[in-house]
């Protein structure tokens, strides 16, 4: 458990759709409309609910962010945003990555959520090396909470031990700055 402000960040392992908090981050794509790794399985676990909102949605361009309830998830709500496809760095994905936590933070502002779980946007089927992604993870929650300060709690939630540890490092480097 790491503290940055009055905010808890916490590291888990393992499965985001099985995480009981106010909302649970899905890296989708613009369609919306579902796919493989996390996005297959928030809406496999999480029931019809989920996609039919999504279609109602009509899509989200990437960087931003949409929110639908969670159908039979344990959380309360579940926030769609979209992670760049990693083109080797130089196609704005930085600042899209970014983009994309932040915007997914501020949708949760708006519905006065205070507890946020996200997994590792873009670094699976859309290539981001987790290395850069995890900086750039870092970099917009901690930004959001001196900026905005309205969340209590943020999970970030790793699918693998690397990305954990890659996690964990970083994390506890901040921490001692
Ligand atoms: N819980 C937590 N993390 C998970 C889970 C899970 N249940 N399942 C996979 N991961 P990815 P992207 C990890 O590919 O790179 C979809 O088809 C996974 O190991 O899910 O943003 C969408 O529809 C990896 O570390 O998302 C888009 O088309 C991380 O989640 C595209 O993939 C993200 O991998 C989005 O690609």
């Amino acid at each position: 458990m790491y503290k940055i402000n009055e905010t808890i960040i916490n590291l888990i392992k393992g499965d985001i759709t099985k995480i009981e908090t106010d909302a649970i981050v899905n890296a989708a794509n613009n369609t919306l409309l579902g796919g493989g790794g996390v996005d297959g399985a928030i809406h496999r676990a999480g029931g019809p609910e989920i996609l039919d909102q999504c279609k109602k949605i009509g899509g989200c361009p990437t960087g931003e962010a949409r929110i639908t309830t969670a159908g039979n998830l344990p959380s309360n709500y579940v926030i769609h945003t979209v992670g760049p496809v990693y083109r080797g760095g130089d196609n704005r994905e930085a600042e899209l990555l970014y983009n994309a936590y932040y915007n997914s933070l501020k949708l949760a502002k708006e519905y006065n959520l205070k507890t946020i779980a996200f997994p590792s946007i873009s670094t699976g089927v859309y290539g981001y090396p987790i290395d850069k992604a995890s900086d750039i993870a870092i970099k917009a929650v901690t930004d959001f909470i001196e900026e905005k300060g309205s969340i209590d709690k943020v999970d970030f939630v790793l699918f693998s031990d690397n990305d954990y540890e890659i996690y964990e490092k970083k994390l506890n480097k901040l921490m001692n700055e």
